[in-house]
């Protein structure tokens, strides 16, 4: 199974390498901002606790996220691997998607982490947030506190990944083409024996 956490600053383009790369390589694509959008358009109370927490810039409760995830693997016991986008983004939730995948008998192949600079991250994000209507795009502030949330709690789970041989970082500047050429080369070049036989079958 081929299991690839998709990371990256606010706005780094997971989601938008998130959708080529589940083409690309026939997987299950999970968004954990994705799932909070839903809940916030739909009303639901998970939604509107949410809602507040993201417009501030904040990350969403560990157990709420973890929920989520729970529920959406679970739905898809046919899939033969996942793109996480967006998740992990704090050390607790890396240790239970790695108890959650555990339970499967399976384990996260690599992450993969665009590596884009702070400059580069806020001038996207105030370029969507002209278009998308996204309350958290919307002023420098609350993007100045996603930047930074970033770098205090999501950032060091990068050192959890290392330490397991998983971390694979790829320059996020460039065209959308070329990003995503990049990051086809490295998983392609995955070495985990499970994932090797399957590779075989991926036209490149
Ligand atoms: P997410 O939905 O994960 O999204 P993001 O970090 O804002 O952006 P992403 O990296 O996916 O960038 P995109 O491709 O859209 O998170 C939103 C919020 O939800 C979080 O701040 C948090 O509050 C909450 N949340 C989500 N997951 C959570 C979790 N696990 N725990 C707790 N809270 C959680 O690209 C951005 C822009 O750049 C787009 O406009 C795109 O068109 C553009 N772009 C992409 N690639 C480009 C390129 N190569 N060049 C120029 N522009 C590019």
């Amino acid at each position: 199974m081929l299991n690839i956490v998709l990371f990256g600053g606010p706005g780094a383009g997971k989601g938008t390498q998130a959708l080529l790369l589940t083409e690309k390589f026939g997987l299950m694509h999970l968004s954990t901002g994705d799932m909070l959008r839903k809940e916030i358009a739909s009303g639901s109370e998970l939604g509107k606790i949410a809602g507040e927490i993201i417009s501030n810039g904040e990350l969403a409760p560990d157990e709420l996220v973890i929920d989520m995830i729970r529920e959406h693997i679970g739905q898809h016991p046919e899939a033969k691997g996942f793109i996480f986008d967006g998740f992990p983004r704090t050390q607790a939730q890396a240790l239970a998607l790695d108890k959650l995948l555990e339970e499967k008998d399976v384990q996260i192949t690599a992450m993969v982490a665009l590596d884009v600079s702070v400059d580069e991250l806020t001038t996207r994000l105030l370029k969507r947030g002209e278009v998308s209507g996204r309350a958290d795009d919307q002023s420098i502030d609350v993007i100045h506190n996603r930047i930074e949330v970033y770098h205090q709690k999501t950032e060091p789970i990068i050192d959890y990944y290392r330490a397991q041989e998983k971390y694979h970082p790829v320059d996020g500047l460039g065209s959308i083409e070329e990003i995503f050429n990049r990051l086809k080369q490295v998983i392609l070049t995955l070495k985990p024996h499970a994932f090797q036989h399957s590779v075989q079958n991926y036209i490149i």
